[in-house]
């Protein structure tokens, strides 16, 4: 299928563009990484488009620096096959969790060292960076400079004096090191000593850019409902004092600094990442000035974990101040905490816990996961996860609570007459002079109310939570009607509640739909609707959700699809089993699931 044509800001319409951190490319996302950036902002990318603002969803991976580099060296290939290969795993796990970008990139494309390139030109011409000399090690070897991780040696640290720490940090006693303070280093290719060199870089002197910065900070902050996480972590960094940042590395996988002098260089990765953003969008449209450069008439939503707050408050601003040009700055940031396994972390370097990967195999549907993960984003402190939490919810919420309102509304209706009425939806003249029926309409508004107001502010889980107040207030609604003794007794009134559940269930497909996509599908699928044409619940401005009653969401004479439940109760030995097979690291699980393998062939043999 022709992709559509891309989107550009339309003149008075809300301009929205949404980003979610780009995950470094070198490893398999696991849930933690997932609800901290693509999902969350996909879900807001949903919303939008639901809403009918003008929204584009712009990601990729991030593919430079030393941690590709590494890996590539793990895996005995070049960074650059390290990263075609990742890139389809992630763009394979994103694809499976219904991850709907406008465009997933790479920063290794061309157009990421022409935005970055022309970025380093202004910063140069408007002298905000300086020179600077540096101590390093360089491996004689290797004929180069060492990253910081490509070093190892005994940690200085008194009582610890681990045998393998790193150049950044040891495993050991987790004190943050330089290079150069290891005893006795080794290059970890080659693992020959190296020696300190002198070698020059460039700096961004954020010290110089501070009131612009601060200016910016203040105001955006404001204006823009930055969480109360983000505003700490930036202060923090401001409450430091702003230091000069070194942008250049002595590595040969990444964007070459335009620069006689520093040609041998590339920048430092957190430099070209955040830029990475524009470079994605540059592929995704020839136009993407439209979007990067027009801050009156776009807004930037970025999504991402704390850690890496800093880097998108703090050095990114920083970097499009100073090239004195009129960029689109982010307006709204949403950072969420992190989200643990079980008993202990989620750890993508000792592949502790559930990955993008695993998810698909345990055969739970990718909206039970997506369910699960924003029930418990991590929206203001750290949250857990657990296969009894994830099954609590899958069988109380979703099954019993959601499923069971709309496979009860819709099986009823798809009765044939004499018992139901035969798929077809009946007239329901007078719907508001039936008590039950208006008292639920207005519990309903009230809801779609709190619904909108919380995902404007991006509070996600308040938004999810919302809608799922309809369904239990549709669930009780049912059961007060008594609907299946009014069939009888006053048909009138039982058509009055069918139709307007009918119309809960069409809400909840449209309110649930950035959530869990697939459902909704699902849901239009049985209500023979379809998810292209029908599911819009409001225009930009809320406008039609207030204006419109849950009775008149679908038209009397509608003909309905066949019902079939949309849950699968998850049971206790199914979870006990997913416990005991995801304990322990992803590599004991693959060698485990080896020798599995091998036993069971010699067990062939045997035979
Ligand atoms: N690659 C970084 C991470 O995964 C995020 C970069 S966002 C420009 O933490």
């Amino acid at each position: 299928m022709a992709s559509p044509p891309p989107k550009l800001p339309i003149p008075g319409r809300r301009n929205i563009l949404i980003t979610s951190a780009l995950p470094y490319v070198n490893n398999v996302p696991h849930l933690g990484n997932i609800i901290g950036c693509v999902l969350s902002a996909d879900v807001f990318a949903r919303y939008c488009r639901l809403r009918g603002y003008n929204a584009i969803y712009i990601c990729g991976t991030d593919e430079y620096g030393t941690a590709t580099e590494t890996k590539a060296l793990e895996e005995k290939c070049s960074p650059k096959e390290i990263c075609d290969k990742y890139h389809v795993i992630h763009d394979e796990v994103y694809k499976w969790f219904d991850i709907k970008f406008d465009k997933f990139g790479r920063t290794s494309a061309p157009e990421q060292t022409e935005v970055c390139q022309a970025i380093f030109h202004k910063l140069m011409e408007n002298k905000w960076l300086t020179e600077n000399t540096m101590q390093q090690l360089y491996c004689d070897t290797c004929e180069r400079f060492l990253a910081d991780r490509l070093v190892e040696g005994k940690c200085p640290t008194e009582g610890c004096n681990y045998e393998a720490a790193r150049g950044d940090q040891c495993e050991n006693c987790s004190k943050l090191l330089n290079p150069t303070e290891l005893i006795d280093p080794k290059c970890k290719v080659c693992k020959n000593a190296p020696r300190i060199r002198d070698t020059d870089h460039l700096f961004l002197e954020l010290p110089l850019l501070s009131d612009k910065l601060v200016n910016y900070i203040n105001n955006t902050s404001v204006a823009g409902m930055w969480s109360q996480n983000a505003i700490q972590a930036t202060n923090a960094w401001l409450k430091e004092g702003l230091k000069q940042r070194c942008i250049t590395r002595d590595l040969k996988w990444g964007v070459p600094v335009p620069h006689e002098k520093y040609k041998d260089k590339v920048f430092y990765v957190w430099f070209d990442a955040p830029i990475g953003y524009i470079s994605i969008t540059a592929s995704y449209t020839p136009d993407w000035e439209k979007w990067w450069k027009d801050p009156d008439n776009v807004e930037l939503f970025q999504f991402m974990g704390k850690d890496n707050v800093p880097f998108h408050t703090v050095m990114f601003p920083s970097t499009l101040l100073g090239t004195g040009e009129n960029w689109t700055m982010m307006k709204t940031i949403s950072v969420t905490e992190y989200l643990n396994y079980e008993a202990g972390k989620f750890s993508k370097s000792h592949g502790i816990g559930v990955f993008g990967n695993d998810a698909k195999v345990t055969n739970i549907p990718s909206e039970v996961w997506r369910y699960y993960l924003l029930m418990n984003r991590p929206e203001v402190s750290d949250t857990l996860f657990t296969w009894a939490d994830l099954q609590a919810k899958l069988n109380s919420e979703l099954l019993n609570n959601l499923g069971n309102f709309i496979n009860r509304v819709l099986s009823f209706v798809a009765k044939p007459a004499g018992a139901g009425y035969d798929s077809i939806i009946p007239d329901a003249p007078n719907a508001e002079s039936h008590t039950l029926t208006n008292a639920l309409a207005e519990k309903t508004n009230k809801w779609v109310e709190q619904y909108l107001e919380a995902m404007e502010k991006v509070k996600l889980k308040q938004g999810l939570k919302s809608a799922m107040a309809i369904s239990s207030d549709g669930n009780a609604y049912l059961q007060e009607s008594q609907f299946w003794r009014l069939y009888k007794e006053d048909p009138a009134a039982c058509a009055v509640v069918m139709k307007t559940s009918v119309g809960v269930v069409y809400l909840l497909a449209c309110l649930l739909e950035p959530f869990m996509p697939s459902f909704s599908r699902e849901v239009l699928r049985q209500l023979n609707m379809s998810p292209d044409e029908d599911l819009s619940f409001c225009d930009d401005k809320g406008e039609t959700a207030k204006a419109k009653r849950p009775w008149d969401f679908v038209s009397a004479g509608h003909k309905i699809g066949k019902p079939v439940p949309l849950f699968k109760e998850l049971k206790d030995e199914e979870v006990e089993a997913f416990r005991i097979k995801f304990a322990g690291s992803q590599a004991e699980r693959i060698s485990k699931a080896q020798a599995d393998a091998e036993a069971k062939k010699v067990a062939e043999k045997l035979k």
